[in-house]
This record gives structure tokens, C-alpha cells and sequence, in this order.
């Protein structure tokens, strides 16, 4: 069965499982290389199933007796499950597995990870700890026996009772296996406790290794803010007596909301200003915030099967957007999701492995885990609040929570809320669904008699097996501007349903300058020509932060355009333009520093390739670098400036306030570094009291193909601190000069703490050199060569973190021939290796197609 070529699934073939599951009791005895399973189920034949088979999915598990109602049975097994004939009644499943946690390198089902045992079982991950129906539409209560001689011994739900030697656990709330886990190690826990709006008591505790004790404050924070906000603004409150989080170091993903039991990436729970960024504090806040709200959107109401994924990740994604921008600001929020959006998940809309947010077939589920799933998933969710207004939105998922709330659900149900509490008919709302691709939407306008009129004009690019797109629902939200930058029109959201449609704006004095998609109020690309002039004036005066910053955005996308396609000089206006702004202490210095940042040399490419042009990776660069270049020039007197004014009183705090302080100050900074030399970058780094700043210099200092000795102080004084050192083997290789990165990558791949088989550090590795473009597409094809190595390396041990990181070639279209021929050659030298996984046959096959 397993020799056969994996077999696509397809939403179509959806049926009912043909039993269903009253209650699971599971006994762990626990041991690196022989762990006993022993599972006890309660089945029931399904009424709604079409035919009675049984089957239990497993894998990898030795079998060593099953009896049903206690009589011994001899199942049929192969590589996928078991066989067996059954009762056409209620029946008790009874089965003893042997599994070799240490041996799991793959960190999917149970697993060791520096003498912990810890799990992770979505998607399908529960099939390698015992037979079971490993489908999320069977949901059951799970009593679970763990016995072990490690101090602590965690499960899902409510502890129940323990011994010496053991503990038991009980989760009443009907489950997926998939939201299944099992903790047990030598930990210790930050706690904290937490009374909800029901009135019940909850303890909370974030377990973490000894060493890592006192680095689990913010976090804890983090989950009590997450779990207040929850309250307040969508009425979801706790519903067990415990909430525990784990940090793990060994970890495909960033964090797993199994239920009461959380498992984290350790990077997303460990901080303290020495050794973590602002950045760290944000992602940590962002992804408990996540983690915590799929108790509702996830747990409670899950997804029917693997195709409905978006159901979930899709509204947790909106859900803790909407929480940091919340608690931080949500002006600075939007663009940054907004900059990530178009990074990833445009970049995949535009590439081989393009798909819908509901994919329709999938030959392994763990690769639709992307950016479109999750980003794109929210962004929709952002146009169903906009088309149906807040209190439209809350009627609907109050209507959701209450219809749903113990199943496991479909978009069809989905839609049908929104449908039922506003009347709205979402049938054409639906295709956001089901169409691949990014929308262009092309915008013309003229203007007489005192009306203005916007002629729009969307069209969605084929995609893999889509090669004709109907239009969608667009939501764009517009205002206008005077010419002397008054707003004449404030935000208005026009509903675009049509392939062409106009808009018509009477009444006006003047030709205004039109502020279009507000607040990015659709993923789609905005194609107008417009004059630098106009941008100018929205950069300075745009009512809407989100569009004020797009224009500073688009007058550098157009002048690195124009120096990377005809040489151009970098423009001077531009540069007034962006002074401006830098200098305005009016604006909140984080938005400043997002306004300095210029568009990425992988969006460039993105954008040339679309108008038809093929540059050099390293014609960018050098382009980039120059604009840099004459950006620090420009603004020589402003940067000290800046730098001394922006100096935070007291001691670190992670807050979005000191935090953006910091941001701009460390952009002042790096470009300093241009024009010193690196000198004040050097004495930055050596008086850095906190990682943002230590990292803020050291990369600045790298960026000008300085501080050689700033790296190796750095590498001594955190040699200890696994988190800490993987910046330092990201950054030099994210930030090597293109003719240096293959080297200095393949050089870290040798270096003694290069444990390969942590994701994090195989990431930070590998992962960081297909971040530098010029150097990852380096003509000679070494990048390729060298990153084609390591996934095969790695799929033999991990095919999950393997087949991640093979989108690195999802941009092949957009480069010259020989490029493409090298990236071929390399993906071709994957697809016929022996023993490929199941995830990367997929992922290649798809990259090839
Ligand atoms: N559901 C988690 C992410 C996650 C997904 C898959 C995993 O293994 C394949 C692990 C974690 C989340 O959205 O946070
Ligand atoms: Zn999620």
C-alpha cells in the first residue's frame, strides 16, 4: 500500500465516519524506545454513515494484542491502519501499541526533545500513538493515564488525581484527536491564576526546562490579557480549570492549541530584555493570543475534515489581529500584517503552488498550512466584517458560537451564519473560497462637471488548475482628498461585484486625489498610474495611516523600479518626501520607522516579473543598497538626530510605545552606519542592555560587511542560550554579501552547534539563506545546490520542516533561463530521490508542474 504513489484526497469525497467515539480512556506507560499505549474506546455505529467499515488509522505502531469487549480480535494491518470485524452494535475497543518516542525525528506524534516527552498530533499525527479514527469530524471526552518516573506528567482537560510515579487526567469536552497531548518531563512553572466572567477559577501555568526558569512572565501576561479580551469582545470565556502551556525547544511549527495543553515553540514563550527583541515580545504575545482563542475557534467549534482548516486558523488569525491591535496600535498592526501578507502569501498566490483558501484536494495536509490558509483566511474574514459592518459581525458570531459550539463545522456553516444574522447573500462572497490567485483590480478615473468617476476593472491570474476566475466581491474602501490634501470625501466602502464598474463621486469643487482601498480593505494588487506628485501629497496628508504609509511605499517601489530597470539616479523628491515623514515627531515613531523601511528585494522581483521585466537578483540588490546609500546621504543631519532624541528613559520595557522608540532609532542607526563607517553602531552595540539593541547594531554593522567582532563577542557571551544563538546564525547568513552567502552558510552548517535536526537552527540556517535573494539565486546555482542538500537531508528525518521549506523555489517563474534550468535541475535531483516523503513528493511535484 505504502510503495504506491500517495493518493490525492479530494473535498468532494467527503462521507460521514462510519462510528463514532463516546469516550476514549488512554494508559501512556512511558519509556524512550518502548512506550506501552494502551487505548480503551467506546464505539457506536454512526446513523449518518454510508457504509459500516472499520477502520483505524495508524502508523509506524507495533500492535501487541487488541480485544473487542474483551474478547481478543486479530485486525488486519498495513502501513496506514487496521481492519476488523466488528459488532453492528456499541462495542469496547480495546489495543496495546508499542512506540519509540527517542527514534521520532519527524516531532509528529510522541516525542523526545532534550529528555522531555511532548506531542504533536495535528493534523494527523495521533494515528503514530495508537489505532483510532484519526479524523476531526470524531470528537470524544479522553481520560488519560500517564505513568512515568518524570516530575511532571501533563494531558488534556483537568488533573484527576496522581501518585508517585503517575497522573491522570480528564478532558470532558468532546475532541478531535487531533487537539490530543501528553506532556511529561523534568519542568518548572510560572503560574498564575485566572477568575473568568462565569466565575470560575483557573490556574495557569507556563512549564518551561529549569534552565528556562523566569523567562514565562511575559507570556503568562500575555495569556491573562488574551483571555480577558476574549471575554470583552467576543463573549468567549474559559470552560476548564486549568490552562497549561508548554515551551519545547524540538518543534516543526510555532504552537499547537491542543486543549488546556498548549505545546509552544519555545521561541514564542521564552524572553527576557537580555535575550529577547521587541520582536520576540510581539510574536510571543501574538501566538499565546492565537493559541489561546482557538479554545473557541478550533476546539469547541472545529472542522469537519482537513479542507475546512481555514474555518479555524483563518478567524484566529482575524481574531488575534484584532487583539494586537487592541493592546498595541492598529494603524502600525495592519501594515505590518499587510507587509507579510504580500511577502508570503502574494508571493504564493503569484507561484506554482498557488490554491484556494479551501483547497479542494490535497495528497498530504500538513503542506496547505500557509500563508493563504491563515492570511489570506483572515483577510477574507476582514471583507465579511466590512461588507456586514461590526454589529452585523457580532450578530454572526454569536450566531456561530451558539449554533455550532460542539461540532465540527464547514465553511457552507460558516457563511450561513453571517447569511442568516444579516439577511446578506454571500453566494459570489463564497469564490474568495474557492478561487486561487491574487485579484488585480486596474483603476482609471476622470472627472467634469464636478463628479468624479472611478472606473475599476478586477481580474484574477490563472493558477495551477484554475484557469478561468468569475469575478469577486471586492470591498473597497475610498476617500478623496483636496488638492491641498483636505479630505473631501471621507471613507466610503464601494462594493465592486462586477468585472467592470464605475463609481461616481458628484458635487465636487475640484479633480480630487483619490485615497483608494483604505486600510488594505481587500488582498488584492491596486494597478493605477499615478503621479509622483499625487502620492506626495498623500503621503503627506492621507487621513487613513494605512494609505499614507502605501504611498511612501509606491513612490519607492516606482524609483527603485526606475533605478533598477533604466539606472536611474535615486530620485530627490523621494527623498524629501521620506525626510518629511522621518522628521514629523507629529507621527508615532513606529509608523515612522515602517516608512523607512523600503520594499524587499524578493518584492521587487515579484513586482518587475509582473511588468514584464526578468533583472539580476544582485542588479536589485545593488539597486536597494544604493537607494539606502543615498537615503543616509540625504538625511545625514537628521539621523543623529533622531538617534539621540529617541534615547527610552528607564529600564527596557517591551510596550509598543518604547518599542517603536526603538524601532526608528535603530533605523536612524543603520543608516549612520553608512556614513561612519559602523562607528556609532560599535559603541551601540557594546552599551546594548537589551537584544532589540544588540541586534539592531549588529545587523546595521552587518549590513555595511562590519562587525566580525561583534559577532564572535556575541557568539561567546550567548554560546550558552540556544534561542539567542539562533539570531546569530540567522543574521550573518540573512545579511552576507550575495558573493559570501552560500559559503558562509555552508560554513554554519559545519559549525559544532549546528544541531540540524532542531528546526529552529536548520531555519536559521538554511531558512536564512534563502532570505538573501542575491546570494540564495547566486548565478552558479551553489544556493540552489546547497539548499536542494540539506531538504533531502532533512526529509529523511523530518519531512514536515523539509517540505516547508522547499517554497524557497516557488519563485523559479520569475527568474532568466539559466536560473530556471538550475532550479529545475535541482528540483528534478529531489523528485527522483529514494524514499522521498509523502510531503516533500507532493511539494515538488507541485513546484515542477
Ligand atoms: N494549529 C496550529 C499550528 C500547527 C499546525 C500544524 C502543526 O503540525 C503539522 C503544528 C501546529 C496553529 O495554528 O497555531
Ligand atoms: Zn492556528
Amino acid at each position: 500500500m505504502k510503495d504506491a504513489a500517495p493518493q490525492p484526497v479530494f473535498l468532494r469525497d467527503y462521507t460521514p465516519p462510519a462510528y463514532l467515539v463516546d469516550s476514549v480512556d488512554l494508559t501512556f506507560r512511558l519509556h524512550p524506545t518502548k512506550t506501552r499505549v494502551i487505548s480503551r474506546i467506546a464505539f457506536r455505529p454512526n446513523p449518518a454513515a454510508q457504509d459500516r467499515r472499520f477502520f483505524l488509522h495508524g502508523e509506524e505502531l507495533t500492535l501487541l494484542r487488541a480485544a473487542i469487549d474483551g474478547t481478543k480480535v486479530t485486525p488486519q494491518t498495513d502501513t496506514e491502519g487496521l481492519t476488523c470485524t466488528v459488532p453492528d452494535a456499541p462495542f469496547t475497543w480495546e489495543a496495546e501499541v508499542e512506540i519509540a518516542p527517542e527514534e521520532n525525528t519527524a516531532l509528529e506524534g510522541l516525542y523526545m526533545s532534550n529528555g522531555m516527552y511532548c506531542s504533536q498530533c495535528e493534523a494527523e499525527g495521533f494515528r503514530k500513538i495508537t489505532y483510532y479514527p484519526d479524523r476531526p469530524d470524531v470528537m470524544a471526552p479522553f481520560t488519560v493515564r500517564i505513568e512515568s518516573d518524570l516530575p511532571v506528567l501533563l494531558s488534556n482537560g483537568n488533573p484527576v488525581a496522581q501518585g508517585t510515579g503517575w497522573a491522570e487526567w480528564h478532558d470532558p469536552w468532546p475532541k478531535p484527536a487531533y487537539l490530543f497531548a501528553l506532556v511529561a518531563g523534568d519542568l518548572v512553572a510560572t503560574s498564575g491564576a485566572f477568575t473568568t466572567c462565569e466565575g470560575r477559577k483557573v490556574d495557569l501555568n507556563i512549564w518551561v526546562r529549569p534552565a528556562d526558569h523566569g523567562k514565562a512572565d511575559y507570556a503568562l501576561d500575555s495569556l491573562i490579557r488574551s483571555m480577558k479580551w476574549d471575554e470583552q469582545v467576543y463573549g468567549r470565556a474559559y470552560d476548564l480549570d486549568v490552562f497549561n502551556i508548554v515551551a519545547v525547544d524540538d518543534f516543526n511549527m510555532g504552537a499547537m492549541e491542543n486543549k488546556g495543553l498548549n505545546i509552544f515553540n519555545s521561541r514564542y514563550v521564552l524572553a527576557s530584555p537580555q535575550t529577547a527583541t521587541d520582536r520576540d515580545y510581539d510574536n510571543i504575545e501574538r501566538i499565546i493570543a492565537h493559541e489561546y482563542f482557538h479554545n473557541w475557534t478550533g476546539n469547541r467549534i472545529t472542522c469537519r475534515d482537513w479542507f475546512q482548516l481555514c474555518l479555524k486558523e483563518g478567524l484566529t488569525v482575524f481574531r488575534d489581529s484584532q487583539f494586537s491591535a487592541d493592546e498595541r496600535s492598529a494603524a502600525v498592526k495592519r501594515i505590518e500584517d499587510v507587509i507579510a501578507l504580500r511577502a508570503r502569501q502574494f508571493r504564493e498566490d503569484a507561484g506554482p503552488l498557488a490554491h484556494p483558501v479551501r483547497p479542494e484536494s490535497f495528497t498530504e495536509i500538513n503542506n496547505f498550512y500557509t500563508a493563504t490558509v491563515y492570511e489570506k483566511g483572515a483577510e477574507v474574514i476582514g471583507m465579511l466584517r466590512r461588507l456586514v459592518g461590526p454589529a452585523g459581525y457580532d450578530k454572526a458570531l454569536a450566531l456561530y458560537f451558539e449554533r455550532h459550539d460542539g461540532q465540527a463545522a464547514t465553511i457552507e456553516d460558516w457563511l450561513k451564519v453571517f447569511e442568516d444574522a444579516t439577511g446578506r447573500d454571500l453566494t459570489q462572497f463564497k469564490r474568495w473560497y474557492s478561487q486561487a490567485g491574487t485579484p488585480r483590480l486596474s483603476v482609471t478615473d476622470d472627472f467634469a462637471d464636478g463628479t468624479y468617476t472611478l472606473h475599476l476593472r478586477q481580474e484574477t491570474p490563472p493558477t495551477p488548475g484554475q484557469p478561468d476566475k468569475a469575478p469577486q466581491v471586492i470591498p473597497l474602501a475610498v476617500g478623496l482628498l483636496a488638492p491641498n490634501g483636505d479630505e473631501v470625501v471621507p471613507t466610503t466602502v464601494l462594493e465592486m461585484t462586477e468585472a467592470e464598474q464605475s463609481f461616481a463621486f458628484t458635487g465636487l469643487d475640484a479633480r480630487p486625489v483619490p485615497s483608494i482601498l483604505r486600510g488594505f480593505s481587500a488582498p488584492v494588487v491596486l494597478e493605477r498610474e499615478t503621479s509622483a506628485q499625487e502620492r506626495a501629497v498623500l503621503l503627506a496628508h492621507d487621513t487613513d495611516p494605512f494609505n499614507k504609509w502605501e504611498a511612501g511605499r509606491l513612490l519607492a517601489r516606482d524609483v527603485l523600479t526606475a533605478m533598477i530597470r533604466d539606472g536611474a539616479a535615486p530620485d530627490g523628491a523621494f527623498l524629501d518626501a521620506l525626510a518629511a515623514v522621518a522628521r514629523d515627531a507629529t507621527l508615532d515613531p513606529a509608523f515612522r520607522a515602517l516608512a523607512l523601511r523600503l520594499p524587499g528585494e524578493d518584492q521587487m522581483a515579484e513586482h518587475l516579473h509582473a511588468l514584464g521585466h526578468t533583472p539580476g537578483p544582485l542588479t536589485i540588490h545593488t539597486a536597494r543598497e544604493a537607494l539606502k546609500d543615498a537615503l543616509a546621504g540625504h538625511l545625514q543631519t537628521l539621523w543623529p538626530a533622531l538617534y539621540d532624541g529617541l534615547a527610552c528613559p528607564g529600564p527596557y520595557s517591551p510596550g509598543a510605545a518604547d518599542a517603536g522608540r526603538r524601532a526608528l532609532r535603530l533605523a536612524a542607526l543603520s543608516h549612520m552606519a553608512r556614513l561612519d563607517g559602523g562607528a556609532q553602531a560599535r559603541a551601540h552595540f557594546a552599551a546594548a542592555d537589551n537584544m532589540t539593541d544588540e541586534i539592531g547594531a549588529l545587523t546595521a554593522l552587518l549590513e555595511i560587511g562590519a562587525g566580525t567582532e561583534e559577532l564572535d563577542r556575541f557568539a561567546t557571551r550567548w554560546a550558552e542560550d540556544r534561542l539567542v544563538m539562533d539570531k546569530w546564525f540567522a543574521l550573518q547568513v540573512s545579511l552576507a554579501a550575495p558573493e559570501n552567502a552560500v559559503d558562509t552558510a555552508r560554513c554554519l552548517t559545519e559549525h559544532a552547534a549546528f544541531n540540524w535536526k532542531n528546526p529552529n537552527r536548520f531555519r536559521a540556517v538554511i531558512g536564512g539563506l534563502t532570505m538573501n535573494a542575491a546570494g540564495f539565486h547566486d548565478a552558479s546555482g551553489a544556493g540552489y545546490r546547497l539548499v536542494a542538500d540539506w531538504l533531502l537531508r532533512m526529509d529523511a528525518a523530518n519531512p514536515q520542516t523539509a517540505a516547508r521549506m522547499s517554497t524557497a523555489f516557488e519563485t523559479w517563474p520569475r527568474y532568466d533561463s539559466e536560473r530556471q534550468a538550475l532550479i529545475r535541475a535541482e528540483l528534478d535531483r529531489i523528485a527522483t530521490q529514494a524514499g522521498l516523503s509523502r510531503d516533500m513528493g507532493e511539494m515538488v511535484a507541485r513546484l515542477r508542474a
